[in-house]
């Protein structure tokens, strides 16, 4: 699919002038449009392999065809994505599933693309065809050394993989739990888990980080062993330095205050990443931004002050990933929406005056940290997130331009209708 630089430029042109109007216009009414406009452009969210087909539910899966039929052509959807918004510099991959036959020519795709390889994800959640023995009843947790032992050998092969790409961290996600009271002796199987990570720990390299990610429930319905923020992070202190608890925001029981978990893990230095999408009630794949945007801010406004007050880069010290698929909408367009969402609320987290806010916590001003946190939550910073694009070559509305060109057709035209893009 080539959606060329050009398609981009005369889109902008047309919409230039309503976007300068409302660029100086902002610029105008916030202290330092410049600013936060750099930082826009340095960040970057990185778009998983698994999100660029149609997810399903278990009842059913629709897919709209044109889906990457392989690593080749997830690289490409990425890159396009990329090439639009200029903020989805990174590709996440999944072992087995994007299993590179050849990583010279995988590393040097990406690299024609301008992308980097994010976290590695390992898969001990399914059984693949010809695997010896079966993860029904868990991975590292299970009480059969021998499945114990394929689940860690699977997660070194990860690494391995990893290291052929250059990337620099391994994510472990685990659907070990149990689905009733009694199948399981819950002290074990946290020790198993913990010696399996243990090992895996041990062949990471120097460099790489190990980001241990947790989820309430599903598919496991009674225990989950990473269950909660307060597993992951028994594991991950238990590890070691490189190791580090990854925040999905759709792996959390109903109203669970978000914002104050992130808070805590990053004034411990525990906070290595995060995967974006939103949720209703008990799901962990909508579009993010699309449900609770102003929880999303407010995430944000502790991203950005716990990573200011410990000097971490807000580009580059935390792994930024989206992590949401879908049965009803393009999963490109689906993709394009949620860096946008990202992007507004780091922008809107920015705006947020924090002296004022500081001043108004110790004179316990209640009501005017409320307006302080609202007032930038209620500026409309669009026109930033445009800037920073245009500015790198991006789309101004990297969504009508992806419509105008008629990428999906066009996809459908090159791959069929009939598609199925490995993943969840
Ligand atoms: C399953 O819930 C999940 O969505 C986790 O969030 C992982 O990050 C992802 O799948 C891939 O393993
Ligand atoms: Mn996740
Ligand atoms: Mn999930």
């Amino acid at each position: 699919m080539q959606l060329e630089q050009h398609n981009i430029q005369a889109h902008n042109e047309q919409a230039l002038a309503a976007h300068q109007r409302a660029f100086a216009y902002i610029s105008g009414e916030i202290p330092d449009a410049e600013g936060i406009v750099a930082r826009l452009a340095d960040f970057q969210v990185a778009i998983p392999s698994w999100a660029l087909g149609t997810g399903g539910t278990r009842f059913g899966r629709f897919p709209g065809g044109g889906e990457p039929r392989n690593l080749e052509e997830k690289i490409a959807d990425i890159g396009l994505l990329h090439r639009l918004n200029r903020s989805s510099g990174a590709i996440s991959l999944h072992i087995p599933w994007d299993i590179p036959s050849n990583p010279a020519h995988i590393k040097a795709l990406a690299a024609q693309q301008e992308l980097r390889f994010d976290a590695m994800n390992s898969n001990t959640f399914q059984d693949q065809p010809g695997q010896a023995l079966s993860y029904k009843f868990g991975s590292l947790q299970n009480t059969d050394k021998a499945i114990r032992r394929q689940a860690v050998e699977h997660n070194l092969e990860v690494i391995r993989h990893g290291v052929e790409l250059g990337s620099e961290s391994l994510t472990v996600w685990l659907s070990d739990g149990s689905c009733f009271p009694g199948q399981l002796n819950f002290r074990q199987a946290f020790e198993n888990t913990l010696r399996g990570l243990q090992e895996i720990y041990a062949a990471l390299p120097a460099h790489w980080k190990m980001f241990v990610e947790y989820k309430a429930f599903e598919p496991n319905f009674y225990s989950t062993t990473v269950g909660d923020w307060g597993q992951s992070y028994l594991y991950a202190s238990k590890l070691g330095p490189q190791a580090y608890t990854l925040v999905d925001l759709g792996h959390h029981l109903p109203n669970a205050n978000i914002e104050q978990i992130v808070a805590l893990l990053l004034m411990e230095g525990k906070l290595g990443g995060f995967h974006f999408n939103d949720s209703k009630y008990g799901d962990d794949d909508l579009t993010v931004g699309s449900i609770k945007p102003y929880q999303l801010f407010l995430i944000f406004c502790e991203l950005v002050e716990g990573m200011d007050a410990r000097g971490i880069d807000h580009a580059t010290g935390l792994g930024w990933m989206i992590d949401a698929s879908h049965n009803v909408k393009d999963p490109l367009e689906d993709l394009l929406q949620s860096v946008e969402a990202i992007m507004l609320a780091y922008a809107q987290a920015l705006l947020v005056d924090r002296k004022a806010l500081t001043a108004a916590q110790a004179g316990h001003d209640v009501a005017a940290a409320q307006e302080i946190l609202q007032k930038a939550f209620r500026t409309d910073v669009r026109a930033l997130a445009a800037e920073a694009r245009l500015r790198a070559g991006g789309a101004l509305n990297p969504l009508g331009v992806y419509r105008a060109a008629n990428v999906r057709a066009e996809l459908i035209r090159e791959r069929g209708a009939k598609t199925f893009a490995t993943g969840l």
